[in-house]
């Protein structure tokens, strides 16, 4: 543990970071090539994905935002003051901030595997709040969901806004929810914003949008491998495709090859063919019941869900049973 100040107890578990040369290669190789999203996200990806919140046509941030607003009151009186809030992947720690006065938890556990960041975000939110104990803890929350000691006593909630369960499989969404039900313990909370089934043109339309941010923000993927692990990835021979996948109720996002071309990244050589693609991101769309059903087998109950009159995106509040 280590003090940033008199509010602020950091600890660092350490996370192991997955070696960015081995999951390319590794992704390279494989039948149908893929890269994990979590490598989106240097200092260009980073902003990037801060810019795709800006565009008109990605709804979720505004939509999150306004029900967040509209219902803050009602989310603080189901929660109760006094309660731990906990966040994983808290990244700017921004949307946490509609809620605070309304919930007045006796801490805040912030989640992030960016050390630094997670170090930033603390500092100025503390700044904003200076009655709001702060336990940042910098962990890789997919692999090990564990708490700080020395939290205050209080019912455990555990908050995932912005549709970030959405970039995972189902399967493993329910592994994630079942390590929270193990930190809540029973009578804990969870409180959780997740995009919902729509009419996939509005869905295409958010990751493509027009201004081709989203486009950018993929193949920025491919100047990093270039960047950081010698890649000669040629960007002009490469397209962004993202689309909504019925059948699988996701939106894929890939990296399309328009021709046949060899690729070499850190010594390897890989093949394309024109047309084959790298999968970068599935980001799953759940309608209400989807989502109740999954929260159950991880043994969690809805309690509570708020959603905009266009039935675009929801947010959910569940107890763990
Ligand atoms: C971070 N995550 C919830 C975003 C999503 O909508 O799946 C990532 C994203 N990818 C392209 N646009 C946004």
């Amino acid at each position: 543990m280590n003090l940033l100040s008199q509010k602020i107890s950091f600890y660092d578990f350490k996370p192991e970071l997955e070696n960015f040369r081995d999951a390319v290669i590794k992704g390279l190789s494989r039948g149908q090539k893929q890269i994990p999203p979590k490598f989106f996200y240097d200092e260009t990806g980073s902003q990037l994905f801060e810019a795709i919140l800006e565009q008109p046509e990605y709804y979720i941030p505004n939509v999150e935002r306004d029900l967040l607003q509209t219902y803050a009151d009602e989310i603080g009186r189901l929660i109760e003051p006094g309660s731990v809030l906990i966040e994983p992947g808290s990244g700017s720690c921004e949307k946490v901030q509609l809620l605070l006065e309304s919930l007045h938890p006796s801490a805040y556990v912030p989640m992030d595997i960016s050390r630094e960041f997670l170090k930033q975000s603390a500092c100025s939110l503390s700044q904003k709040y200076p009655w709001l104990p702060i336990y940042p803890a910098c962990l890789d929350f997919t692999q090990q969901m564990i708490l700080p000691h020395g939290i205050p006593h209080g019912r455990r909630v555990v908050f995932i806004p912005g549709s970030s369960l959405g970039n995972f499989d189902p399967l493993e969404v329910q592994h994630f929810l079942t390590g929270i039900h193990r930190i809540t313990g029973k009578g804990g909370g969870l409180l959780v914003g997740l995009d919902r089934k729509k009419d996939p043109s509005v869905l295409n339309a958010a990751y493509n949008d027009a201004a081709g941010i989203s486009a950018e923000f993929n193949l920025n993927l491919l100047t990093r491998i270039n960047n950081e692990l010698g890649g000669n990835f040629d960007l002009d021979r490469f397209e962004h495709r993202a689309y909504y996948n019925d059948q699988r109720g996701r939106i894929e996002m890939h990296l399309v090859s328009s021709e046949d071309h060899d690729v070499r990244v850190s010594d390897q050589d890989f093949r394309f063919i024109k047309g084959e693609y790298i999968h970068t991101e599935n980001s799953y769309k759940y309608s209400p019941d989807e989502f109740i059903t999954l929260a159950n087998s991880s043994g969690f109950r809805l309690l509570k869900i708020w959603s905009d009159d266009k039935h675009l995106f929801s947010i959910y509040f569940l107890e763990a049973s």
